[in-house]
């Protein structure tokens, strides 16, 4: 018999509504000592229905809702009961203080999505997808956990194991009757059930470049000399003034970073110190970091002063931008023109203009505009991980060119048991609480 758990499951603050949640053998047994409803006097409890009724305090009741959900037909397959209450912090504080008075426990993080896991209700990387789902900052998020949510990866992940076990399969028989087996062949037929299988698992893997952007953002980087206008685009980008704007030489000393949607991904934005030489210890070290960001940045946008002509500072600084990363922004179009550069992006940061070019060519860039939302995107760097070396357990079945059986058996058994950890069927107990302690209490 498990502990009956209890949790606070909204947020601490004043709202609407809280919902207070306990998961557990006793879970009916507790709230019947604690709610009272004429509807439930004489007759027995209706799983998912809701009741109105009276939840019993020290010297005073909550008119509340409660609603009772039955194993196994229930988020942690266990019996689980719900009080919906006015949603004031004490209040809420007050309620889960007289469920574990009635004999409930505390539950720790995650403990209620644990419990799901664990009476297989979902997958662990269907648990990791609500996480997602609640961190989700964006459109592109909520779509790769939504996916992700359903299934999708899981079942994956399940059907190239389910070749590899057939390949297994395959492989013990020519191990146990080697007389009546034809061994080469045998091999044969197992070699392309894991060609097909490598395939299958790279494709996805491959998704995790865009998914990694997806979950973290495309970092850009706002790059040029002082006094181009930089800290005015990221204003402009941003539609506020975020960055202090003078026509002081230097004025950014440090980077800046905002993150904003558009069209659904997210973009972080690095406004950085202008690049020149200087004296000044402060600027010198926001040069630095400057000089960094373009290195690490998926884009960089080069800010020009498009009303005067490029100097050797500029030619120095384009030089050392990677061409992939490369976008032109001639600033101050407003103003009588002297540059013009192929495929640059004319904006006044001044007047607004044309702003929003230099979004659409970010997403072209990182061929955003193009990706596929309904298909579905590694965005776990854990996932990533496992798929990439049952990838690399497989390429070496080929690599050594093994040809024993039962070397080859153990392999086979080897990327199984890695894709396993995906799903969780084959992860340990330390990955299964180090990922279900990163959930919100009361989820
Ligand atoms: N005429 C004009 N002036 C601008 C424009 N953008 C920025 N400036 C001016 O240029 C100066 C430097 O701008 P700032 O954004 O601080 O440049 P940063 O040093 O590159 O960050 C300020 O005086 C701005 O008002 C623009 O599009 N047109
Ligand atoms: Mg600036």
């Amino acid at each position: 018999m498990t502990d009956t758990i209890a949790q606070i499951s909204t947020p601490l603050g004043s709202g609407g509504i809280a919902i207070v949640r306990m998961s557990g053998d006793d879970a009916l047994k507790i709230a019947h000592k604690l709610f009272y409803s004429k509807k439930l006097q004489n007759s027995e409890i209706t799983p998912r229905l809701l009741y109105l009724g009276d939840f019993q305090l020290n010297d005073a009741t909550e008119k509340c809702m409660m609603v009772y959900f039955k194993a196994p037909y229930s988020f942690t397959g266990e019996d689980v009961v719900e009080f919906q209450i006015h949603g004031g912090e004490y209040l809420a504080t007050k309620v889960l203080d007289e469920l574990i008075n009635a004999g409930a426990v505390l539950a720790k993080n995650g403990e209620f999505s644990k419990r799901a896991f664990l009476n297989g209700k979902m997958s662990l990387d269907e648990a990791e997808a609500t996480i997602d789902m609640i961190n989700a900052t964006s459109d592109a998020e909520i779509n790769a956990s939504s996916r992700l949510m359903h299934g999708k990866l899981f079942q994956k992940v399940k059907d190239v194991q389910d070749e590899l076990k057939d390949a297994l399969a395959n492989l013990e028989v020519a191990l146990d009757y080697p007389e009546h087996d034809d061994e080469t062949q045998s091999i044969e037929s197992v070699k392309q059930t894991l060609k097909n299988a490598v395939l299958t698992l790279k494709q996805l893997d491959n998704t995790h470049e865009n998914g990694k952007k997806i979950k973290f953002g495309v970092d850009v980087a706002i790059v040029g000399k002082p006094n181009v206008g930089k800290s005015s685009i990221l204003n402009a980008l941003l539609n506020e003034d975020r960055a202090i704007v003078t026509d002081v030489k230097g004025t950014t000393r440090d980077t800046l970073k905002e993150t904003i949607s558009y069209k659904g991904l997210k973009i972080n934005f690095i406004d950085t110190a202008g690049i020149r030489e200087s004296e000044d210890i402060v600027e010198k070290i926001g040069v630095e970091k400057s000089r960094k960001s373009i290195e690490e940045s998926d884009i960089v946008l080069f800010v020009l002063d498009s009303s005067e002509d490029m100097d050797d500072e500029d030619i120095q600084l384009e030089k050392t931008i990677d061409k992939r990363k490369l976008v032109y922004v001639l600033n101050k179009s407003d103003k009588p023109q002297k540059l013009s550069i192929d495929g640059a992006i004319y904006v006044s940061a001044k007047d607004n203009k044309n702003i929003d070019q230099i979004f659409e060519e970010i997403l072209k860039k990182t061929r955003f505009d193009k990706i596929d939302y309904s298909e579905l995107q590694i965005t776990n760097k854990r996932h990533h991980e496992a798929l990439k070396e049952a990838i690399i357990d497989i390429e070496e079945i080929f690599s050594r060119d093994i040809k024993t059986l039962d070397i080859l058996d153990m392999q086979i058994k080897k990327v199984w048991k890695k894709l396993g950890e995906i799903t969780g069927e084959t992860a340990n107990e330390t990955i299964i609480d180090e990922i279900f302690s990163k959930f919100c209490l009361g989820k």
